[in-house]
This record gives C-alpha cells, sequence and structure tokens, in this order.
C-alpha cells in the first residue's frame, strides 16, 4: 500500500517528537543510587589509584598501606576506582598471574579495612604497551592481544593523538572484531573478567568492576560502535561475571571521546540477569576540550590559560562551563536510557593551573546535585593529585597535602538510610544538607553515615533533623569523623543538617 505522503510527514512528526520528548523528559524516579549490603544508597567519593600502575613492572599503584591511611586522615573518602592491568592478569592467552591478583587483594584490604568501596577498573589507553617497540605510550592489553599489523605509531606530545595512529588504530579494529581476523581477543578478554569476579565475588570491599576504561572504537565511531562492539563487550562480560558474582555492580562507559567533551553517548540499554534488581552503573568522564587544549579555568582575561581566551573574546571559563552543562544534560539522559545510578568515574586537573580548585568544588557540586558518585583523576604524586610528596620522602612524616586535598576533605554522606533527596554542601557556609525519603519496604537497616572534616567540624560541629527531639539519634564517631544518625521510621521524609561550631 502506497501512504499518502501527509501520513509519512505525520509519522515523521510523530517520531521525532517522540523522540524529543525522550530526550528532554527529566528523569520520572529521579537520580538512582548504588546500594551497599544493608541497602543504604551509597555516595562514593575519591580518587583513581593510580595512573603509576600503567608503568610499574608488577602494574601496582605507588602507594603502601600507610598511603591510604594518610588520605583517609586528610580527605575521609571512602572510595577508590583501583586500576588493572589486562597485561598483567593475562601475561600468556588463557594463564592468569594469581600472584598478580594477590597482589590487588593485598591493596583491596588496605582499603576494606579502612571502610572503603573498591571498583576495579580495567585500564587501557591507547591500546597497550605493544603498540610501539619502546613501549612507552600504551597500557592495558597484552603483547600477545596487540596486533599492528606492521602499522607505524609515532610517539605524539599529546598523547590521545596517539589513539589515531594507525598501529593503534588497527589493534583496537582487531578486538572489535571489525577486521574479522581476531574474534578470540574479545573472548578472551570476557573471560579474564570472569576470572576477576570469581576472585573477588567473595569480598564485600569491591563494590563492581568498570568493564573498560574509556573505549576507542578505532575505525568504527560513536553511535555504530557504543551500539554495536561495545555493547557486544558489555553484554558477554555481564553474563560471563553474573555466572560467579550476582551482586557486585558492573561499570559500564561510554565511548570517551567527544563524550568526555560533552556530546551525547549511544549506549544502549544493558540487560542484567542477575537475580533481583539490575545492577549497571553509568560510569562516564569528564575532560571539557578547552581543557584538553591547555586551557584552565581561570577567570577574565588572563586567567584563561595561555592568554585566557578562545575565540578571542570569552574566556575559557564560559566554554568550560558550557561544555559541563552539556555534560550534565547528556549524561542524564544516558543513565535514564540505561536505568543506571551515575559515578563519575575520572575528572581531574593540574591543581597549579589557575582557577584549578574551582573546577574542582564545581564538580563536587555537580555530582552532588545529580546524585552520583565520583573519582578524581588521580592520586598520583603528579601535580595533579592531592600529595606534594611521598610519606616516605624527604617530607618525613607523612605525605604533605596540597590544596586538593583541601577541597576534596568535604561534608557528604557516605551512606544514606533510604532515598537521597537531595544532597548540597553550601560552601560559603559550610554547611551540608542531606535529605532522603524513608524506605517502607524492609529493605534498608543502619544509620545514615556522614562524613565531616576536622578544620571546621571539631568534634563533629552542630547536626540538626527534621524530625521530632527524642524521635532520632546522632552518635559522634570521632576516630573516623562520622556521623552515624538513625532517623525516627514512622516519619515519611527527613532531613539533615551538619553545620560548623562556629
Ligand atoms: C594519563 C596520565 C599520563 C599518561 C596518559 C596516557 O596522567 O601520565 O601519559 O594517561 O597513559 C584519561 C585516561 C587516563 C589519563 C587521564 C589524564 O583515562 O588514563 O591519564 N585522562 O590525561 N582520559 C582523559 C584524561
Amino acid at each position: 500500500m502506497k501512504r499518502p505522503p501527509w501520513a509519512v510527514l505525520a509519522l515523521a512528526l510523530v517520531l521525532v517528537g517522540g523522540s524529543l520528548t525522550v530526550v528532554s523528559r527529566p528523569s520520572p524516579e529521579g537520580p538512582r543510587y548504588i546500594t551497599d549490603d544493608q541497602g543504604r544508597a551509597i555516595i562514593l567519593h575519591g580518587f583513581n589509584t593510580a595512573g603509576s600502575t600503567k608503568s610499574d613492572p608488577d602494574a601496582m599503584p605507588w602507594i603502601e598501606e600507610q598511603d591510604v591511611e594518610n588520605e583517609y586522615e586528610r580527605m575521609g573518602t571512602n572510595f577508590v576506582r583501583f586500576l588493572l592491568q589486562w597485561s598483567a592478569l593475562e601475561p600468556e592467552p588463557g594463564q592468569y598471574d594469581e600472584k598478580y591478583l594477590d597482589a590487588v587483594a593485598e591493596r583491596v584490604s588496605w582499603y576494606a579495612e579502612r571502610d572503603y568501596h573498591v571498583l576495579l577498573d580495567m585500564h587501557q589507553d591507547l591500546w597497550g604497551q605493544g603498540i610501539t617497540e619502546a613501549g612507552r605510550v600504551g597500557n592495558g592489553a597484552p603483547e600477545w592481544a596487540t596486533h599492528t599489523d606492521g602499522l607505524t605509531v609515532e610517539e605524539q606530545e599529546q598523547w590521545e593523538l596517539v589513539y589515531l595512529e594507525p598501529g593503534t588504530m588497527r589493534s583496537f579494529d582487531h578486538f572489535w572484531n571489525t577486521t574479522g581476523e581476531h574474534s578470540e581477543l574479545m573472548s578472551h578478554y570476557v573471560r579474564a573478567w570472569r576470572h576477576v569476579a570469581d576472585r573477588f565475588s567473595g569480598e564485600p570491599a569491591v563494590i563492581g568492576y568498570d568493564l573498560m576504561n574509556e573505549p576507542w572504537g578505532g575505525t568504527l565511531q560513536g553511535p555504530e560502535f557504543e551500539r554495536g562492539p561495545l555493547a557486544e563487550l558489555y553484554r558477554r562480560s555481564i553474563t560471563a561475571i553474573r555466572t560467579v558474582d550476582n551482586d557486585s555492580w558492573i561499570f559500564v562507559e561510554p565511548q570517551a571521546v567527544g563524550v568526555n567533551w560533552g556530546l551525547p553517548s549511544a549506549l544502549p540499554h544493558l540487560d542484567d540477569p542477575r537475580e533481583g534488581k539490575a545492577r549497571i552503573v553509568y560510569a562516564p568522564h569528564i575532560y571539557p576540550l578547552p581543557m584538553d587544549l591547555g586551557k584552565a579555568y581561570g577567570r577574565g582575561e588572563h586567567g584563561g590559560g595561555d592568554d585566557g581566551r578562545i575565540g578571542g573574546s570569552e574566556s575559557s571559563r564560559v566554554w568550560i562551563d558550557r561544555s559541563i552543562s552539556l555534560w550534565r544534560r547528556n549524561v542524564l539522559v544516558t543513565a535514564d536510557r540505561l536505568e543506571a545510578p551515575i559515578v563519575l568515574g575520572e575528572f581531574g586537573l593540574d591543581t597549579s593551573s589557575p582557577g584549578a580548585m574551582e573546577y574542582v568544588e564545581r564538580m563536587l557540586a555537580l555530582t552532588d546535585e545529580i546524585g552520583a558518585g565520583r573519582a578524581y583523576w588521580s592520586n598520583d604524586l603528579d601535580g595533579w593529585g592531592p600529595w606534594l610528596g611521598r610519606a616516605d620522602g624527604e617530607e618525613g612524616e607523612g605525605a604533605k597535602p596540597g590544596p586538593l586535598a583541601e577541597v576534596m576533605n568535604r561534608p557528604y554522606p557516605r551512606a544514606i538510610a533510604g532515598e537521597p533527596l537531595a544532597v548540597h554542601y553550601d560552601e560559603p557556609a559550610k554547611t551540608l544538607t542531606v535529605s532522603f525519603a524513608e524506605k517502607n519496604d524492609g529493605s534498608v537497616t543502619g544509620p545514615t553515615e556522614i562524613y565531616v572534616p576536622e578544620r571546621e567540624f571539631p568534634e563533629g560541629g552542630i547536626i540538626s533533623s527534621s524530625d521530632p527531639e527524642g524521635s532520632w539519634a546522632a552518635e559522634w564517631d570521632a576516630a573516623r569523623r562520622v556521623w552515624k544518625v538513625e532517623s525516627a521510621p514512622y516519619l515519611q521524609e527527613h532531613e539533615l543538617v551538619v553545620s560548623p561550631t562556629n
């Protein structure tokens, strides 16, 4: 049957209109949250640990146990995105290095003892060390899984540009099987994940698995990549992990190029075959393009990088702010489609650049507002991290904290015994407000836990609740600097306010 043109037009309008509605609709149920084994919503706040893993001969981060202790002491974090390397895990095809996993497990135990949640991140940048003979660029994939077909890879001043080198492109094309020649590579990757999950499924401190850092599609880009081989990798990994681990959260990242700048992702909804509600987390990164181009977040003419200007008229801060707004909107749309909570897996910058700490504050406030966890990139001793020196370095006792340590040391709810409604930290007033709704289905036990820094909150500061006096209780854990709050279960909503002692 031939349709009259007006019917086609009407259909087109319905389709376009329909998809526009989907795109602009605010989340129907509000943000979703990762929950702990007591059913409490957890707010993840911490660091990537560490970039140094990539070049370490044993693929371990620079930290010792004392550094984890120092991090809690100085910043009260509860989260680490811990870098793994596939090359260390599976040095020969099908052979897993248990000593490597023992070393990972030892470090996980340092965090576990201090009540951290650990996200195991299968990190890669530029595929793997095997893309060049010198092995100075690239990390992640083992050499046996690297097929450049003899195509060249030139090192570049800006590391991201190496993604465009022919040998790097080809290595990814083989992994995604775009070439049709190496379907075994993805199978190996999926089995390696099952092995890791099998090892850590009994460790409650491991909150989940970040399936692949910053996926790059090689010659396949955008929706074709994300809905094609990337989604296939995720579906197969999720299925494999669930055969050995029913409980951990599985973190998926979008294509990094473009999405890191704020552009939309086309990642499709992914089913979770676990018993119970799905546990998929959307874990994008943010690195605004002006920052990739060397611009800073400083204010005004000279604060914004080289000359503080892009296009000659506006400061780079304006462009970075635009990127952040775009990122926020597009991340919410994707998380809705995935029906997943959000964790910002990486954001970071040179802490000495103009306006750097304001940028970090801004991202902390934004993640609070959209109900997302966050992991700063990174805790390395390279000028981006919170430490100015090593614990056992020249400073003697304890690593010396820099400006970032001050900013990351901020009041936040570590766990919320109910459905979070809002988390807001008023920075000038140094006051944290947390509101949440009671869950009446018996799925939550234990108190709400709020961390506060020593500086403005000696002895915890002042805590108040909207619950009537006598119906709620707050206990101050001075050693951990955490308020534990039991709210009145017969009330539908609660609002807690923590403010400085004066
Ligand atoms: C960076 C490291 C840098 C290293 C580079 C390539 O800081 O020393 O040369 O990786 O291995 C990411 C990546 C993350 C990057 C980080 C900062 O996920 O591995 O670390 N970044 O550049 N994506 C955007 C930025």
